[in-house]
């Protein structure tokens, strides 16, 4: 498809932007990877389809969800967890390809975390209108490890606040092969993203993914 002027500029990384102490923006740093990457997620959820999971509160997340690596987080009416099992097959999660794990190490490495070695991927799809309220990551086991999260298609606002939900977050735009990377003194920072508009884009039609990588083990 022949790119228009409407489309996202492909900015090629240049350095780590920082957003809030231990936090940092890297555009454009999947840019190399992002076809294969989305490749990827199609092998993945052909065998652990995207899913709508319910919060402990039962209501039905707008977010679709799958995994791939040793553990996946799940939530359901019982709460938030990490399994290493697919709930819908009872199937390990897909392996993490190794691109995923790669590119999230050099990542997390560029953001100054060496030796990040993810053991978990959740893969998010946001439709249109879909959105994530603002919470806090808190089910990983390892909180000197930091997340690294990934932007692929539509573009997105990406919330980030402070360390009390009643700090206002801050907007950041995230497209295509934008990471953000946390971790440190915004390990625990209260995040979110707000409702996506609709839009199409070139390689991932009216979607965005997002694949967010921890150690949650
Ligand atoms: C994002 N996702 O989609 C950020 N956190 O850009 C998250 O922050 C997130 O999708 C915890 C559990 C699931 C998530
Ligand atoms: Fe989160």
């Amino acid at each position: 498809m022949t790119r228009s002027l409407f489309d996202e500029p492909l900015t090629h990384y240049t350095a780590p932007e920082s957003i809030a102490p231990g936090a940092f923006l890297l555009r454009g740093f999947a840019l190399d990877q992002a076809e294969a990457l989305l490749q990827a997620v199609q092998q993945i959820i052909a065998v652990a389809p995207l899913r709508h999971l319910l919060t402990p509160g039962g209501h039905v997340m707008s977010v679709a969800m799958s995994n791939c690596g040793a553990l996946g987080w799940v939530s359901d009416r019982t709460g938030y967890r990490y399994s290493s099992a697919d709930p819908l097959s009872g199937q390990p999660w897909p392996s993490m390809p190794a691109c995923f794990a790669d590119l999230a190490t050099r990542a997390a490495a560029e953001a100054g975390y060496e030796g990040f070695a993810p053991d978990a991927c959740l893969i998010n799809r946001y439709e249109p209108g879909a959105r994530m309220s603002l919470h806090q990551d808190r089910d990983e086991s390892d909180p000197g490890a930091p997340i690294v999260s990934v932007s692929l298609g539509l573009p997105a606002v990406f919330l980030f606040g402070g360390l009390q939900r009643s700090d206002h977050p801050a907007r950041w735009r995230m497209v295509h092969a934008d990471v953000a990377v946390w971790g440190g003194a915004s390990r625990l920072a209260f995040h979110g993203v707000s409702p996506l508009a609709d839009g199409d884009h070139p390689r991932a039609g009216r979607q965005r993914i997002n694949l967010t990588f921890r150690r949650a083990g």
